[in-house]
């Protein structure tokens, strides 16, 4: 896997050109509710608290995204559905599992159904969001606040970012690891898809976002420039597995996001057929790897 890096970082390039020069929806890629499927697929949704794993599985389930609308809430429990989706000629019924992000106790338990030492989910969906993490509560706001200031108490996005992207990547890591601990690609687990998801919020910034979530992209660059934790962390994950991996922005809603009270809002940059182009290009994405 370790050289395929030019083909994860094709894949996320043809997204970008997905939304630049948008060909129309595809008809033969969307999902469907009723009717069994001929192959069947487990797929897990994991990733941080608020990074958008609810959203992006209703988006996926229901074939399209919602342009604005409401916020949805914390998940407390696992949340369990089933749709079959009709790729091409491909028809596949997915039973997908979204680990709550937030509630440690459900989140482990969850975790613990997915990945096991008998258990494993065909693919893993993981929800990252480059630093724009929902804060549920006030007092999780407070905590993040107090961690992002600096000394002289200012607060800025990028601060806030950078807090939500260090917790992000020790996730990561602990997903990676339990992903080698339980041997999980030796049974049934054979890829993953990294979703960036919230891709409307930090589209004039996407270019820096690939750079960080894919790995091995500035290798060339002279000097080279350092990998981002989270690139190293996949990077290693993919040598000591065989599964196959995808990179890919994505966008399951179109919502202004605060970072803080105290700062003003980041706005979507997207319009509903850039992103009706990003999940028709996850969707093919998701072929591919099945
Ligand atoms: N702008 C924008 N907002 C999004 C997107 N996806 C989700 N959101 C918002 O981000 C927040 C978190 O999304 P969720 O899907 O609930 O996050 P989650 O990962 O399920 O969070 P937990 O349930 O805590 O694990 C919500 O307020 C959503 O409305 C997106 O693609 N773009
Ligand atoms: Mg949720």
């Amino acid at each position: 896997m370790s050289d395929n890096w030019d083909d994860v970082q094709a894949g996320w390039d043809a997204a970008i050109r997905a939304v630049d020069a948008p060909a129309g929806r595809s008809s033969h890629v969307r999902a469907g509710k009723a009717g069994p499927g001929l192959v069947r697929h487990t797929i897990a949704f994991t990733g941080e608290p608020g990074a958008g794993k609810t959203m992006l599985f209703q988006a996926l389930s229901e074939g399209g995204v919602r342009l604005g609308g409401q916020e949805t809430r914390k998940s407390l429990v696992p949340e369990l559905g089933h749709s079959n989706l009709v790729l091409g000629s491909l028809r596949i019924r997915v039973s997908a599992l979204v680990v709550p992000g937030q509630v440690a106790q459900e989140r482990d338990r969850a975790m613990t159904s997915i990945l096991s030492e008998h258990t494993s989910p065909t693919g893993i969906i993981h929800v990252v969001c480059w630093g724009h993490n929902k804060v549920w509560n006030r007092p999780n706001q407070n905590v993040m606040e107090r961690a992002a200031r600096d000394s002289s108490g200012a607060l800025t996005p990028e601060a806030i970012r950078a807090w939500h992207l260090e917790k992000e990547l020790a996730d990561f890591e602990t997903l990676c690891e339990r992903i080698n601990e339980t041997r999980a690609a030796q049974r049934s687990l054979r890829w993953m898809i990294v979703a960036v998801s919230k891709a409307d919020l930090f589209w004039d910034r996407i270019d820096d976002a690939r750079d960080y979530y894919v790995p091995g992209f500035d290798a060339a660059a002279h000097p080279p420039t350092a990998e981002s934790g989270f690139s190293t962390a996949l990077r290693d994950l993919a040598d000591h597995n065989d599964i196959r991996i995808a990179v890919v922005p994505i966008s399951s809603q179109l919502l202004r996001h605060s970072f803080s009270d105290s700062l003003r809002p980041r706005l979507s940059q997207l319009d509903s057929t850039g992103v009706g182009a990003l999940l028709d290009h996850f969707y093919r994405t998701l072929k591919e790897l099945m």
